[in-house]
């Protein structure tokens, strides 16, 4: 009988020579393959989590053997918000990051943490592919050291309670602790709705609600499907206060040592994804409210001029609207 161990050290040895003959190794080997290492919070079901897929396989397809997509949900390999700092120090080369991330390095960026500002998702597209995000975009690689890929439609951010209760204006939500993301802009907003915010990462937040140590959370529609909000929660109050945006963003450290039609790549991959995120997430959220009826949740609608006129008033009297710099409103306003 043939010993298996002895054949297969003969065929390596045979492959190997074939190759030292070639005189070449094929680029798989040859470790040249750029790393690109993704970090997300976003779960597997949610359209930004499956649009790495699409930026990875648009990639395997322009550029093949040429790199290496590493894609991390979750927020297995960095927690939720510290993405940035890890792409400045060349420990991740991709994330998809948070108006919210980068308005506490770009400050004037925190006009797009303001609710009822961005009208929709075509409003917030013309103007990121437009002049406003052409600007924007060149102090963030200034300031942040990532150079900004595609704009990604997160949703619209509606608020969702654990207990039904009658929501007409923001003095409804007082005392209502309201989970936002950790940070001081985004605790804003909360505060903003009339809500006590309470600061917890997105993966803590279904157990949060399950438990009852908070009273609700705020996301877009199909985020609350699919990390399954829906199970903890008993009402949606259609608040539309944040039309949401994430960016693609890859480390300068990586971005400047790729070639021109590697960038193009690159580039173009992530608009392969933010379109795929774009027109599924936009198609879901026309029809998803039926879903949530079927769950048993109630969903109801406030008095949004009520909410606009709070949430305006609290962003014009605050230390952030201080830093937008001259008629950036206005022509954000006039982006049609
Ligand atoms: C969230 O934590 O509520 C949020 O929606 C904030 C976003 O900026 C983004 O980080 C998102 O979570 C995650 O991608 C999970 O969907």
């Amino acid at each position: 009988m043939t010993n298996p161990r002895h054949l297969n050290r003969r065929a390596l040895l045979g492959a190997t020579a074939a190759l030292g003959a070639a005189g070449a190794l094929p680029a798989a080997f040859a470790q040249s393959k750029i790393a690109l290492r993704i970090s997300t919070p976003a779960v597997p079901d949610d359209w930004h989590a499956k649009m790495w897929t699409v930026f990875k396989e648009a990639l395997d397809k322009s550029s093949p053997n040429q790199f290496d997509v590493q894609i991390n949900l979750n927020a297995s390999l960095f927690k939720q918000g510290t993405e940035p700092a890890a792409m400045a120090r060349g420990n991740l080369e991709l994330s998809s990051i948070s108006a919210f991330d980068i308005a506490k390095l770009v400050p004037e960026f925190s006009i797009f943490t303001a609710g009822y500002i961005v009208r929709d998702p075509q409003h917030q597209q013309k103007v990121f592919n437009g002049p406003i995000g052409e600007d924007l975009f060149k102090t963030v690689s200034e300031k942040m050291d990532v150079t900004v890929l595609s704009t990604i439609y997160l949703g619209t951010r509606q608020v969702n309670l654990r207990e039904a209760r009658t929501v007409r204006t923001p003095a409804d939500l007082k005392g209502v602790k309201l989970r936002m993301p950790g940070s001081k802009e985004w605790l804003f907003l909360g505060e903003a709705l009339g809500a006590t915010p309470t600061p917890l990462a997105f993966g803590e937040v279904y157990l949060g609600l399950k438990t009852g140590t908070i009273d609700g959370q705020d996301n877009p529609l199909p985020t609350v499907r699919a990390a399954k909000f829906y199970e903890v929660t008993k009402q949606l109050v259609l608040t539309n206060h944040l039309v949401d945006g994430i960016f693609i963003a890859i480390s300068n450290k990586s971005w400047n040592a790729m070639s021109a039609a590697q960038k193009q790549n690159v580039r173009a991959a992530a608009q392969a994804a933010a379109q795929y995120n774009n027109e599924n997430r936009i198609k879901e959220e026309a029809q998803i409210v039926d879903f949530f009826r079927q769950q048993g949740l109630q969903v109801s609608t406030p008095d949004l001029d009520a909410f606009r006129k709070a949430v305006q008033d609290a962003y014009a009297k605050s230390e952030y609207a201080k830093v937008w710099p001259n008629g950036l409103l206005d022509r954000i306003n006039n982006t049609r």
